[in-house]
């Protein structure tokens, strides 16, 4: 396959200042004509991209074309062209009905949406499918009333009516010149749920969601996120929105989560439906993030896009940044803070240290699909995180507002993000550039020495880049830590946190007037995408978990604990449990804290993470086996009672509320109930199964199910059955049902997942479902590392089974197979074997064998 290489950037020969698309929509075969205003800014031919189009003409300034008047060969139609402009029409046809791999034009529902990024617009018609190629767009749709009432594309709508023969029109004209993977289509029947919204100069923008009419109440949650992030944006980045019109359309059937087009969002509805029934807490926070990212894009993405895709995180990076920010101030900051550190670390940072590490700005790829990664999006928003620590939030601001000033408008690079953060913020990122050159994740060493005569701490830091696919030998990086100190002795900080940029492979930093033995706080807010490795012990990290004033550096010192104590276990068969027992009772009582943080900081770390602390010769069932024993530990250290009593009080049975607090009492809770079910005895299995049928909300009802499908008890097929009966007609909450029964662990759980395989609500045709089963199984450590193999073979065979039709969908799931480096020879063996037979399959996809092949390595 052909490799493309960030080196080899050439701007584009024709420009194409503006374009007409006229769509005559039918699910079965739909005609596109489309008129380009090219202009010449270079040399040689237009070349124009088209995927699996069937071409019916091509004209040049009102000439039709012969066959030799143009090529069309390996996906390129060529038309050499003479002067310095021309017309160029041309006609296809497509069959958005046929259309599996939801790139283009496809149908979802009975209704027609498109999807662009990266490279699906070559999927509708003949262009240069680039982001660098800016046009106004002008369109006009065609279709059936009845079958298709709605029409929408991006821009504001100018003109609609009626046709013969039951047809109608809509155009949409769209003044701000976009790269073509911004287009969008919809036609369907479609209901809104309609607001409006002023925004800064008083303009009035009216705003819709558009569903099935069924579901039109379950878009309040999102209209109000809507709402928020455009006023968020003007406060905090000066940004106002620009059109006279923001749609968003929910489709099912759809590859990634959301999508950005101008004025016209698309999303999966699993990011848009949300009611207290059918949505858990943590998809209302899905829905209001993804809701912000999407609308940020406005700016961070549209206004200013990307002059190729090697550029994603400068779309990706800075807007994942900005709905962090956005959902920080909109709840907890602590907490939020939290949740995305956890994602970052059980996502990117296995991603950069396995086989297909990558730096956030990659040198090249086979599929830009594959490219859509932790790193590019999270590991992106870190370093955007780090600069705005770095300069502080006034000259951030005067970085991000040059930004705007400088290339609106345009399509840019990372380097022009970094020069303006530079120049407006008056500081020199030479060495910080790094971050988007070099991949891996940095690891700091810290030692800290105390001389009590002198009354004096030394700090000594080291830091070490690991060497990843394709780069060795790096320099060192631009790290900027937060470190305090406190008083082991009184328990309080001594003196202010300082922000210590460490530059160089090593560093000392020294503090004078250090009254009392110190215990050392470092990385706190998580100021940098870093490994610490320290020699604090369990008593420091249970002091730190007691004392620390960052919420972050708290939770982190809690979680240490837990993870030296569970790798103790793998290790050596056992562990002195006492001090974390301790930490944790201590953290219970403690008023000062609310329950969403004590929540989340006694939560023990995932198989997943364990098995990435280990690094090497991991075997999935001794962790099972320490994790599970841990969890015991922590039920009979901290007492039965205890949890028993902590559960009950906060089951207040009151009415359902989506308030912070009611939020963190519910987590609190669920996760006390966890602790309960360590060892599944009668009691705690009733106590489910009454959580269960009482729930009035999807967070407790599915908490309970989570727990019970890991019972043999009579109530695992009582709630299964139950919640199937209540739910089967609501594709988002079936998918629960799926996953659900994917992540549980007994000892037949393969088996059971196998058989929901062939259940008549799975299909491998819808995205979401597949990956609510299959998926979700990749994910769960102890099933799909079984020891026979026999969960790599089901995973396998499921995901080459779906790459023949959707390729992208199956690519996502080879990243658990490249693991194989980490795991005991047996297991790393029949991993390795199933990436081969993958990268053999015959007509396996570009996608799929990028993945592969990259993971064998
Ligand atoms: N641009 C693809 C979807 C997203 O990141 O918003
Ligand atoms: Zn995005």
């Amino acid at each position: 396959p052909t490799i493309t290489r960030r080196e080899d950037y050439a701007p584009p020969a024709w420009r194409i200042p503006d374009i007409s698309l006229a769509f005559d929509l039918d699910a079965e075969r739909t005609r596109v004509r489309a008129v380009l205003e090219v202009e010449c800014a270079g040399e040689g031919p237009l070349v124009l991209d088209g995927d699996e189009l069937d071409l019916k003409s091509v004209a040049v300034n009102g000439q039709v074309l012969g066959e030799d008047g143009y090529t069309l060969a390996d996906g390129k139609l060529v038309i050499p062209l003479s002067g310095d402009a021309a017309r160029v029409e041309t006609i296809v046809e497509i069959a958005p009905a046929a259309n599996t791999k939801l790139m283009g034009l496809y149908a979802s529902g009975g209704n027609l949406c498109t999807q662009c990024e990266a490279e699906g617009f070559r999927r509708i018609t003949f262009f240069p499918d680039r982001p660098d190629v800016l046009s106004r767009y002008s369109v006009e749709l065609r279709a059936d009333k009845v079958r298709y009432p709605v029409l929408l594309s991006n821009g504001n709508p100018v003109a609609a009516g009626d046709l013969p023969d039951g047809r109608h029109f809509a155009r949409w004209d769209d003044p701000f010149p976009k790269p073509c993977y911004l287009f969008a289509v919809v036609a369907g029947d479609l209901r809104a749920l309609e607001d409006s919204f002023e925004t800064m100069s008083g303009r009035h923008v009216k705003l819709g969601i558009w569903v099935r009419a069924a579901d039109v109440e379950k878009c309040r949650h999102a209209m109000q996120a809507l709402k928020d992030s455009m006023r968020w944006d003007e406060v905090h980045y000066g940004r106002e929105y620009d059109l006279d019109v923001f749609n968003i359309v929910a489709v099912d059937d759809f590859n990634f989560g959301a999508m950005e087009n101008k004025g016209l969002n698309v999303f999966n509805s699993k990011y848009i439906l949300a009611d207290a029934e059918t949505a858990t807490d943590a998809d209302f926070d899905a829905v209001a993030a993804v809701v912000a990212h999407e609308y940020f894009h406005n700016w961070t993405g549209n206004r200013i896009t990307c002059r190729d895709w090697f550029q994603l995180s400068l779309k990706e990076g800075l807007t994942v940044f900005r709905d962090q920010s956005f959902s920080a101030d909109m709840g907890s900051p602590a907490v939020k803070r939290i949740e995305d550190v956890r994602a970052l670390r059980a996502a990117q940072f296995q991603e950069d240290a396995g086989p297909l590490a990558h730096p956030v700005r990659p040198e090249s790829y086979i599929e830009i699909s594959n490219f859509y990664t932790a790193t590019v999006y999270n590991k992106g928003a870190e370093v955007i995180r780090m600069a705005a620590t770095l300069l502080g939030p006034e000259n951030y601001r005067k970085g991000t507002d040059l930004y705007f000033q400088r290339h609106d408008g345009e399509a840019a690079t990372v380097e022009d993000w970094v020069k303006a953060l530079e120049d407006g913020g008056a500081t020199d990122f030479g060495q910080f550039r790094l971050w988007y050159s070099q991949a891996g994740t940095p690891t700091v060493t810290a030692d800290l020495a105390y001389d009590a005569a002198k009354k004096a701490a030394t700090l000594t830091l080291v830091q070490a880049v690991p060497d990843t696919p394709g780069q060795s030998n790096k320099a060192a990086m631009h790290i900027p830590l937060r470190i305090a100190l406190f008083g082991r002795e009184s328990g309080s900080l001594l003196g202010p946190e300082q922000l210590f940029q460490l530059r160089s492979a090593s560093a000392t930093m020294t503090f004078e007037n250090v009254a009392e033995p110190p215990v050392l706080s470092i990385n706190r807010g998580f100021s940098a995408p870093v490994t610490v490795e320290t020699k604090r012990s369990a008593a420091d990290f249970a002091f730190l978990s007691a004392h620390d004033d960052d919420p972050f550096a708290r939770y982190e010192a809690m979680q240490q604990l837990m993870m030296d104590r569970l790798v103790d276990a793998v290790k050596n068969d056992g562990t002195d449990a006492a001090p974390l027992v301790e930490a944790v009772s201590r953290t219970l009582k403690n008023q000062a804290l609310d329950h969403a943080f004590i929540g989340e900081s006694i939560l023990l770390p995932t198989e997943t993470m364990v098995a990435e602390r280990l690094g090497a010769n991991v075997d999935p069932d001794a962790v099972h086996i320490a994790r599970e024993g841990l969890r015991r530990a922590l039920l009979e250290g901290v007492g039965r009672e205890t949890w028993t009593a902590l559960h009950a009080s906060l089951s207040d049975g009151g009415p359902y509320e989506l308030t912070p607090d009611a939020k963190g009492r519910r987590r609190l809770k669920n996760v006390a109930l966890g602790y309960l079910f360590a060892d599944a005895d009668d009691a705690a299995v009733a106590v489910a199964e009454a959580q269960y049928h009482a729930a009035t909300n999807m967070t407790d009802r599915i908490a309970a199910l989570g727990l019970l499908v890991d019972t043999d008890a009579p109530a695992r097929e009582r709630v299964l059955q139950d919640f199937y009966d209540r739910f089967k007609n609501d594709a988002l909450v079936l998918d629960k049902w799926f996953t659900a029964q994917a992540m549980a662990t007994g000892e037949d759980a393969l088996e059971k997942a196998v058989a929901l395989a062939a259940h008549p609500d799975f299909t491998i045709r819808n995205p979401n479902r597949f990956r609510a089963l299959v998926g979700a199984l990749a994910m769960n450590q102890f099933v799909f590392h079984r020891k026979d193999g026999a969960g790599y073979r089901f995973v396998a065979d499921k995901l080459l089974e779906v790459d023949a039709i959707n390729p992208q969908t199956a690519a996502r799931f080879i990243a658990p197979f490249g693991r194989w480096r980490r795991m005991e020879d047996a297991r790393a063996a029949m991993m390795r074997a199933e990436l081969e037979r993958i990268v053999g399959a015959p007509g396996v996809s570009r996608d799929t064998f990028e993945m592969a092949s990259k993971s064998l390595v």
